[in-house]
């Protein structure tokens, strides 16, 4: 999946087709702020060479911020990290097995010098709000939509008279 009219800027990857469920809400988040993203199953273990070529050629086509998605054995966020020095998000994906902690661990568990700032199990919208928070540094455009987002996040909460149980 890809942004049709403008260069990618968060390049999104996941090991299969059955994360896109969870990989697509980044993409819903990077569209609500206006970032252009791509989204590409590829798995890190069944198709290395074709990883490495997608991870290569990011930088050229407008990449500046990487997203990674994998679930159980989850080496795909470690890989990419280790073919870039673009930052690389790790998303978690939940699983039977202590509800993802397996997948937590595998991405989480980097050895230094080769980083994954990893999000919480499912933790797509927090991937993609990283990624913007990374690109807002030399955006301004982007930094007042983030404040802007923000901003209207505490205010739905400060406005929803159901979150207080007043009698
Ligand atoms: C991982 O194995 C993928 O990231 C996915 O979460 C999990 C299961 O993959 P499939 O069996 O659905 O292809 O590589």
């Amino acid at each position: 999946m890809a942004d049709g009219t403008q260069a990618a800027r968060v390049g999104i990857v996941c090991g299969s087709r059955s994360d896109f469920p969870v990989m697509e809400k980044t993409v819903e988040m990077l569209g609500k702020l206006q970032i252009p993203c791509e989204l590409h199953a590829i798995s890190a273990h069944r198709a290395p060479e074709l990883l490495f070529r997608f991870v290569a050629g990011a930088e050229e086509s407008g990449i500046r911020v990487f997203i990674a998605g994998a679930g159980g054995a989850a080496h795909l966020p470690g890989v990419v990290a280790a073919k870039t020095i673009l930052p690389v998000i790790g998303v978690p994906i939940p699983t039977q097995i202590g509800g993802g902690l397996d997948s937590l661990l595998s991405i989480v568990q980097m050895p230094k010098g080769i980083p994954v700032a990893t999000v919480a199990v499912g933790g797509a919208e927090n991937a993609a709000l990283l990624a913007a928070e990374i690109l807002a540094i030399s955006d301004p455009a982007l930094r007042t939509r983030l404040l802007a987002f923000r901003e209207a996040q505490t205010r739905a909460i400060e406005e929803d008279e159901s979150n207080s149980n007043l009698r």
